[in-house]
């Protein structure tokens, strides 16, 4: 757990938390308070409706009083817009991204129609081992029309992302590959 007075060499901006802002990394978003005051250390857990209502897994096969939210679930996404439009008949790089709380990302593989045809995409070395891995990988589509683009990554503990996410009431922790749709020519 850090606590943060600057981002990118400069004071932190208010909206990000000035003067101050725990950081814990891998962990979901609301583990970084904003805008620190007192520290208070306590030998026994605290309450809130924070840990106990709001930011908490529940629904079926979740305990009655909701799961845990710790660290992030494995994510991927393709720098494209929603249903982008891309040329026929030429072969485009398409550029995504991958990150995980568990630690880094060790491979991404990308389906580019509806069957399984999925194939390793090229990781950028200067991200390997940290944080964020971008990734890239080539491809001609065969032809006009609406195709699917997938992708899905594996990280350093082997945790993948399923088919489908995995439900839980509040939508924490997506992990699920998604479906992006493109319209070739
Ligand atoms: N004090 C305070 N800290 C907070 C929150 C808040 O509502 N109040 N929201 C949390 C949540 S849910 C998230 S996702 C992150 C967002 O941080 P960012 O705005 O710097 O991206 O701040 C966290 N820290
Ligand atoms: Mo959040």
């Amino acid at each position: 757990m850090l606590l943060a007075y600057e981002m990118n060499g400069r004071p932190l901006p208010p909206d990000h938390g000035f003067p101050v802002r725990v950081v814990v990394p891998g962990w979901i978003g609301i583990s970084s308070i904003k805008w620190v005051g007192p520290v208070e250390v306590s030998a026994t857990a605290l309450f809130s409706p924070w840990n106990t209502r709001f930011y908490r897994m529940f629904g079926p096969g979740y305990p009655d009083d909701g799961g845990l939210l710790t660290t992030q679930a494995v994510k991927s996404a393709f720098e494209l817009p929603w249903d982008a439009r891309i040329p026929a008949g030429v072969s485009v790089l398409l550029r995504g991204r991958s990150w995980s709380g568990n630690g880094p990302v060790r491979q991404v593989e990308i389906s580019t129609d509806d069957r399984d045809d999925w194939r390793p995409a090229d990781l950028v070395p200067d991200d390997e081992g940290g944080p964020w891995q971008r990734w890239t990988a080539l491809w001609r589509p065969p032809g006009p029309g609406r195709w699917t683009l997938r992708a899905r990554a594996t990280d350093s503990t082997g945790a993948g992302q399923p088919e489908l996410a995995r439900h839980n009431t509040l939508g924490y922790m997506f992990d699920g590959i998604v479906r992006h749709p493109v319209t070739v020519g």
